[in-house]
């Protein structure tokens, strides 16, 4: 008898988890297509929790690496650094946009083409729990108004 209580027990803790899970939208996921050679792309999307969370991790079944950025302006100079975790406040809109937060696709076994998709796993944690969430960005051409995110 005893061990069946402690597997009651059990069920309960994962449902109080489910509860504290943040709910998590992700919309305009893109990336950027790259030119033959180019060893490293950047995606980009707007990431809303109904909680108060943070993306702690990216990784991807078609990148090696991808590595969380920032791009500041620091004394005239655009410059990029690695952060571990991206904030996401409650019910705000986060975007990770070039200039701005952004993630960084490292070691491109191949260049990403226009209308490639790129799968993308962000780990959120939000209430001292971790969750996935699963991510298409859909690759755009080179070009356009957008070209000063250099590296
Ligand atoms: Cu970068």
């Amino acid at each position: 008898m005893k061990r069946k209580r402690w597997m009651i027990a059990a069920v309960a803790t994962l449902a109080a988890h489910a509860a504290w899970a943040a709910d998590i939208s992700v919309t305009d996921a893109w990336a950027r297509a790259t030119m033959p050679g180019q060893q490293v792309g950047g995606a980009y999307m707007q990431i809303q929790a109904n909680a108060d969370a943070r993306l702690v991790g990216v990784s991807s079944a078609a990148v090696p690496r991808v590595e969380m950025h920032e791009m500041k302006l620091d004394g005239g100079v655009m410059r990029m650094r690695e952060v571990k975790a991206i904030d996401l406040p409650k019910d705000k809109t986060v975007a990770l946009e070039p200039g701005g937060f952004h993630l960084m696709l490292m070691n491109l076994p191949q260049p990403i083409a226009a209308g490639d998709m790129i799968p993308l796993t962000l780990v959120i944690e939000s209430g001292g729990t971790r969750q996935t969430v699963e991510v298409k960005a859909e690759a755009r051409a080179l070009g356009g108004a957008m070209q000063h995110h250099h590296h």
